[in-house]
């Protein structure tokens, strides 16, 4: 049956849809200019095989009870009622608050979930946990920017206020004469928001710009991380090099006075422990750009010229996630930002700093004037946190102390872990270590629409729906649209909504009141519509009622122009408008930073080396980045994502010389390997990506041959088998997962066709 169009949202796009038997028809919203490829993923994820239909619970738990169980990962599946699942969710979350408290119980549930404001499901986790059992050890933080976030507000201020509310887009197409994106401006990351994003517009103001003559430098070791119309440059430096290069530019500005003093003095504090750490005077190396040039592989002449360039000009820094998603990823976030003021570009328009530019759609954009409500989450009633990376070493190690952020924290032990809108066997590193970690737990429990690995290493396995099957409202704090997300289709099998499942265990558990406050999701979606309607009268801004809204799709809500406000104003009248730093200015050092006494991170920018580094084991750079044609790990199996593999396995590209050193010819299977594990991929060889470096995307489902190998083989291409997996630093503890070390060879063991998306047995 074919039912009539109707308007949804997704983190990459608004649209309109419609079902004609298990197809679905996508036509992107009128108003985008640029609409993602990534729409094409939902055609026919539906009633795709790989959905979880029922409840399902692990053999091993059901028959043997909750506890520490190496068969996760590696165990059949039975069937059960809902019913039957409510009881024992609840059962087991009663046992365990009733025995540990909730310091006991893991919620950070990390992930991206769907796009609605209402169903977000690691919301919907947090207030249950929060209204029917007091509470839960979360995660703070990101995988996207667990470094800068924690280090921007000591050194300029609020992440969101240099990312979001940095530098706009529409500056920089009138103003920015150079913009130097260490880590590129690829437009496969800004389709992406989380939230939700109705207009593409990146690809349009590149264009503007580099038509007005803006000078686009991506600083990457892959060529496509800047598109065409940019008509920029590329400058390839060894992966995780960037830090080095920045000093070495930064000495050739200080010894031919070619830098700002007088915004430095007026602007800045610890611009002569910079000078005095770069000339050597801490402790005899002098970081110049001969220093810099044997770090990076590009020459010192190049060096030198690349700074000499940049005086006088509106020039843009911007230091994207990836570079910090690597160990002592603070370098080159902290650098960037101490090249601009070197530069004295601070505040001034389309110039200075601004982070992660383009890594979303949100970012260089202008926030509404008052936003949609999210699900208020409740009052947790502990304390107890990680940083979100140390998901493993938490589980691991209870009890063990570890450093973040200027505290001595230890880690709690944790007996059951609640999950829902995540896949952490897509976004964690060294996943064999992963799995040891989640094999120590009690009862691992999953809401999933799709079988991923996460699923497959639950305990217990609840089918939700998927964003396409239910009401909910679109719309990000920094897009102007507002979407009604009306249901496109009947949920699959047995699945429920999140909040369903919730409302049923907060029953089971006594608390349903505490977490509906009486209403259903159509009670709490006219609830905060009502919400958005009486803030916006209080800016004389007359909306429809819900109703109207509801029927005609959309709704334009008015925005501010807040591009870059913290900084300009700053500029402006630095002692009216400090920066909210300790010292109220940038902070090139930190005295904060400095107090904390890390030997990975001390008071002001330097370079480290890093632990991992190719040798004649391991002799290539891997860079694990986002991938181009879904989001993360989300719809796998969706049309787009399957269009960019080969014979169902992920790609990996590497350079023509070193494909031609390996005899690795395209299209052949490879296998990627270091002692963690190993991955096979088919090669693309192309001369995109610099000599040295392999790039294989996230997001293939992982699908090891044997799940409980110390160090497995995944053979569909999932790169965070090699990662590693260690914090970026004691000051932040961010994911390093972006870039780690292999060893390349074409595969000569047994091939088996791609089972990731074959529901498990059961
Ligand atoms: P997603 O694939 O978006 O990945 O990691 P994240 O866990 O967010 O996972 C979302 C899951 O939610 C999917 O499995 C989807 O099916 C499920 N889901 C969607 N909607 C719903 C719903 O309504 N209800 C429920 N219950 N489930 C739902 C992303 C993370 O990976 C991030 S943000 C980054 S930036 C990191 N990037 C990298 C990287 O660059 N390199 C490496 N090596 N590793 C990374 N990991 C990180």
């Amino acid at each position: 049956m074919t039912q009539k169009p109707v308007m949804h949202s997704a983190h990459w796009g608004a649209f309109h849809a419609q079902q004609a038997g298990d197809r679905l028809t996508i036509k992107p919203f009128a108003g985008d200019p640029d609409p993602s490829p990534l729409l094409q993923n939902f055609h026919t994820a539906l009633n795709h095989p790989a959905r979880v239909s029922r409840p399902m619970v692990r053999r091993g738990w059901l028959e043997d009870g909750p506890g520490p169980d190496q068969r996760r990962g590696n165990d059949e599946y039975v069937a059960v009622s809902w019913e039957q699942a409510c009881e024992l969710v609840a059962r087991e979350l009663k046992r365990v608050g009733d025995t540990h408290g909730p310091e006991g119980i893991f919620g950070g549930s990390y992930g991206w979930s769907s796009a609605g404001r209402f169903h977000h499901a690691q919301s919907q986790v947090h207030r249950f946990l929060n209204t029917t059992l007091g509470g839960y050890v979360r995660s703070v933080n990101s995988y996207s920017s667990g470094s800068a976030s924690v280090l921007l507000p000591h050194i300029v201020g609020d992440m969101n206020e240099i990312a979001r509310r940095g530098v706009s887009w529409e500056e920089i197409a009138q103003h920015s004469e150079i913009v130097i994106a260490f880590g590129g401006l690829a437009l496969k990351n800004s389709q992406v928001a989380s939230g939700g994003l109705s207009e593409h517009t990146e690809r349009g103001f590149m264009q503007q710009a580099a038509q007005r003559g803006t000078r686009f430098i991506s600083v990457s070791p892959l060529k496509s991380d800047l598109p065409a119309e940019a008509k920029g440059e590329w400058l390839a430096l060894r992966p995780g090099t960037d830090a080095a290069f920045i000093l070495g530019v930064l000495s050739v500005l200080i010894d031919e006075q070619l830098t700002d003093e007088a915004f430095l003095s007026r602007y800045t504090v610890g611009w002569p422990e910079m000078v005095a750490y770069i000339r050597g005077e801490e402790d005899g190396t002098q970081r110049d750009a001969a220093w810099a040039a044997e770090i990076c592989g590009v020459s010192a002449a190049f060096i030198t010229d690349f700074a000499r360039q940049l005086p006088g000009k509106r020039v843009l820094v911007t230091v994207a996630h990836a570079l910090q998603r690597s160990e002592h990823g603070e370098q080159p976030v902290w650098l960037g930002l101490v090249l601009a003021a070197a530069l004295g570009q601070p505040g001034l328009p389309g110039g200075g700093y601004t982070y992660a530019l383009g890594a979303l759609g949100h970012y260089g954009k202008h926030h509404n004037l008052v936003s949609f409500p999210a699900l208020p989450q409740g009052k947790n009633g502990i304390d107890r946190l990680i940083p979100v990376a140390r998901i493993s070493d938490m589980l691991l190690n209870p009890g063990k102390p570890f450093d973040y952020n200027g505290r001595r924290l230890t880690y709690p032990h944790i007996r059951l872990a609640y999950w829902a809108g995540g896949n952490p066997f897509h976004h964690h590193q060294d996943l064999a270590r992963l799995r040891q970690a989640f094999c120590q737990l009690d009862t691992l429990i999953v809401h999933e629409i799709a079988w991923t690995a996460s699923a497959r290493h639950a305990d217990i396995v609840l089918p939700a729906t998927m964003t396409l099957e239910r009401e909910d409202v679109g719309g990000a704090p920094t897009d102007r649209h507002l979407f009604a997300m009306q249901p496109v289709a009947q949920p699959h099998g047995e699945a429920k909504d999140d909040y369903t499942i919730f409302t049923e265990l907060a029953r089971l558990l006594g608390s349903e009141e505490a977490f509906t406050e009486g209403r259903d999701t159509r009670g709490w979606l006219e609830h905060h519509y009502a919400q958005l309607q009486q803030k916006l009268a209080m800016h004389q801004v007359e909306i429809p009622d819900f109703e109207q809204f509801w029927q005609q799709g959309v709704l334009e809500l008015p925005q501010l122009k807040d591009g870059g406000r913290m900084m300009n104003a700053f500029r402006a009248d630095p002692e009216a408008s400090p920066l909210p730093t300790p010292s109220g200015k940038i902070e090139i050092y930190s005295a904060t930073i400095a107090s904390f006494d890390y030997e990975n991170c001390p008071g002001h920018p330097v370079w480290r080396e890093p632990q991992q580094k190719p040798d004649a084991d391991h002799p290539f750079w891997l860079i694990a980045n986002q991938p181009a044609t879904r989001l993360h790990s989300q719809l796998d199996f969706g049309d787009y994502s399957l269009s960019g593999k080969r014979d169902g396995r992920e790609v990996c590209s590497l350079n023509p010389d070193n494909a031609a050193s390996l005899g690795i010819n395209d299209g052949e299977i490879i296998e990627l390997y270091n002692p963690r594990g190993h991955v096979l991929a088919s090669a693309r060889v192309t001369d995109s990506v610099m000599p040295g470096v392999v790039q294989l995307p996230t997001g293939a489902w992982y699908d090891p041959v044997d799940p409980t190998a110390l160090r497995p083989l995944c053979r569909h291409g999932n790169p965070n088998v090699l990662t590693l997996d260690i914090g970026t630093s004691s000051l932040t503890q961010g994911c390093s997962g972006q870039i780690t070390v292999v060893q390349v060879r074409k595969y000569a063991g047994e091939l088996t066709p791609v089972q990731a998306f074959i529901p498990p047995q059961g």
